[in-house]
């Protein structure tokens, strides 16, 4: 094994200049390339989460109702809202499932990243110019926010409901904070981590355990202490416990065994136990205080719209003409299941009833109310583009049976493509026209 040789004495000059606590980090794994390899990696998959985030927030239909807007103060952030598509049916179940996998995969990559640039953080003096004062200022957003970001996001998948009704709005607001550090930071750093990746060649880098050349970034010690890792087997080690966590966590998209594997997606891993209605449950009647009372005797479903009331029970929903639709849930978790036979009334059928029938007036978009009385997710607003969609129901039965309890018996939203918190469980009330 060669010695390892020092980088340039100019180099070292420099970069020792610049860094404060001098002999506190001496890792020889420290370099610019190693930074730039760990860099080009977050970059793809920070912006992938980003975009995956933005796109799981106009899921839930924000710009449409007050009921679904935990971000009131959002202003020209929510710029780019769109109508949610119904199609293709698994949409939201492909794009929260790459946001939460990823993101979780993601974990070893970052903390990797951080601990290679330390001794940036501790740079001595901490403002050299107004340029510099710019960059350090986009650092704390950057890492400030990407701490937070990760911190919220496995902290909801984690524990039910840790932060009651405020996850969407600290998670936003963090998302967008982060990126303006990002963007920063990539417009910044690009270039030089293009070139370093160019000229030090990938091969050439993993062969050796020598420092790398400092090249004037601030990063490679000054006297670096001798490998105890090869670079190989430090990007090895952080690639495997990437690997580890995809594997451990990517089940929660998928049926059958793959979704016992997913110990990283407590909710979306665990033993949705036999028979026909057994897939995921979010919350059980029992966790909102639902019993039989509420969900048998007495249960009405009231249809509003038009200055006109409807009260069917759950006889006279069965009377009218029943669908099938093959859809998945998708939760804001990650978790999603395959498609389950949903059947049931058709939204638009029941928009019918309070007076938007066909040509004359086609379906608004509907509030749905839940029995339950507390809890963010007892009620939620549905696009007209939701409401049309021939396969949007309110499901009365799944695979061939009653729902259960816990799926929202006796009468349930299920909307194709929707993320799981728009099909309302428990369904008593809902009141279709403009929901401004
Ligand atoms: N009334 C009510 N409906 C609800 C919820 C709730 O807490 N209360 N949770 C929603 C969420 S977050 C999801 S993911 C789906 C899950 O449906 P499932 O429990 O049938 O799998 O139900 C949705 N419907
Ligand atoms: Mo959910």
């Amino acid at each position: 094994m060669g010695k390892p040789q020092g980088p340039p004495a100019a180099d070292t000059a420099r970069s020792a200049a610049a860094r404060g606590p001098t002999g506190l980090w001496r890792s020889p794994l420290r370099g610019p390339w190693f930074t730039s390899v760990l860099g080009v990696v977050l970059l793809a998959g920070m912006t992938l989460l980003f975009v995956t985030g933005l796109l799981s927030y106009a899921a839930y239909n924000p710009g449409l109702s007050p009921v679904n807007d935990k971000t009131p103060d959002k202003g020209i952030l929510g710029f780019y809202l769109f109508p949610w598509p119904t199609r293709p049916r698994w949409l939201y179940r492909l794009t929260q499932g790459l946001h939460v996998t990823v993101g979780v995969t993601l974990v070893p990559v970052l903390l990797a990243k951080l601990w290679s640039v330390l001794p940036k953080f501790f740079e001595l003096p901490p403002v050299r110019s107004v340029g510099h004062a710019l960059e350090r200022l986009s650092l704390l957003l950057l890492v400030g926010g990407a701490l937070f970001e990760f911190a919220t996001g496995i902290l909801n998948v984690q524990l039910e409901y840790v932060f009651p009704g405020s996850f969407y709005p600290l998670h936003f607001y963090g998302a967008w904070v982060f990126f303006a550090g990002f963007a920063a930071h990539v417009a910044l750093k690009l270039p030089r981590t293009v070139r370093v990746l160019r000229e030090r060649g990938f091969r050439a880098q993993l062969r050796t355990r020598a420092p790398e050349g400092d090249g004037g970034s601030g990063l490679v010690a000054a006297r670096p202490a001798e490998p105890t890792v090869s670079r190989r087997g430090a990007l090895g080690l952080v690639g495997g416990g990437s690997l580890l966590l995809f594997a451990t966590t990517a089940g929660q998209s998928f049926d059958g065994w793959p979704r016992a594997t997913a110990l990283f997606a407590p909710h979306g891993g665990r033993d949705p136990g036999t028979g026909l209605g057994a897939f995921q449950v979010n919350k059980t009647a029992a966790a909102v205080g639902l019993g039989r009372r509420d969900l048998v005797d007495g249960w009405r479903l009231d249809l509003v719209g038009r200055g006109r009331t409807v009260r069917l029970t759950r006889a006279d929903l069965l009377a009218l003409p029943q669908h099938r639709a093959d859809l998945p849930l998708a939760c804001v978790e990650g978790w999603s299941t395959s498609d389950q036979a949903w059947q049931g009334v058709r939204l638009r059928d029941l928009a019918a009833l309070v007076g938007y029938d066909g040509e004359r007036a086609d379906p608004p978009g509907v509030l749905v109310e839940s029995l339950q009385t507390r809890g963010a997710f007892r009620r939620a607003a549905l696009r007209d583009n939701q409401v049309r969609d021939p396969r949007s129901l309110l499901a009365l039965r799944v695979n061939g049976a009653d729902l259960s309890p816990d799926h929202g018996y006796p009468a349930r939203v299920i909307v194709p493509a929707a993320p799981g918190v728009l099909n309302t469980k428990w369904v008593a009330r809902m009141t279709f026209g403009e929901l401004v």
